[in-house]
């Protein structure tokens, strides 16, 4: 069984969002229709309570994109983004949400960042996923979405190490680049056994 994973397009992602990533509306169509390609079509969606702890606002004297030090490791500051309840927060309009079997939400512990659909940033907390795709006898995911180098980074190469059989369609993706973490990121999930198509 196969499923498509569609990371974070919302919103705050896409151009006039809080964390937009250039080009992060084009990727909308070329997604809804691969979806049809899928048995099961799971969306993930960005949504931190205000004030997290992922916020450069939560952290005095910081600015967004600066880097700064978690109990869980090295943290990038983002600007307030994905708010829960927030229009940010919601789907691009032209997604076709009504196709997913699973919305699942990360990122709502104050104290953690949650980049991969899979795990909280300690890379330890789990977000159900994993569960949802075993039970239902998925062994092959497809991810898609935004941003490349951050969450369907994080996203494939946990699904690599848990033992998925992963493909990343990188057409359907689009990426924040900071510092050459889109080089790092296409490295780092080479490694992992990630197919890059
Ligand atoms: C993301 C930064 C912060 C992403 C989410 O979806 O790639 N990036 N939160
Ligand atoms: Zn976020």
């Amino acid at each position: 069984m196969k499923a498509l994973i569609v990371i974070d397009v919302q919103n705050d992602f896409c151009p006039g969002g809080a964390l937009a990533v250039p080009g992060g509306d084009g990727i909308v169509h070329g997604i809804n229709t691969l979806m049809n390609d899928f048995e099961a079509v799971v969306l993930t969606q960005d949504w931190h309570p205000a004030g997290h702890s992922s916020f450069a606002s939560s952290h005095s004297g910081k600015n967004p994109y600066d880097l700064t030090e978690m109990p869980y490791g090295p943290q990038v500051l983002w600007p307030d983004h994905c708010i829960q309840g927030s229009l940010g927060a919601k789907f691009h309009t032209e997604l076709h949400t009504d196709r997913a079997d699973l919305i699942i939400r990360k990122g709502y512990n104050p104290a953690i960042d949650s980049y991969s659909a899979f795990f909280e940033n300690d890379h330890e907390t789990p977000t159900g996923l994993e569960g949802y795709l075993r039970t239902r006898g998925i062994s092959q995911v497809t991810m898609v979405g935004l941003a490349l180098d951050f969450c369907v980074n994080y996203s494939a190469v946990d699904a690599a190490k848990l033992g998925f059989d992963v493909t990343v369609r990188e057409d359907l993706c689009r990426a924040i680049d900071l510092d050459g973490s889109l080089a790092a990121a296409r490295q780092g999930m080479k490694a992992k056994g990630v197919r890059l198509a």
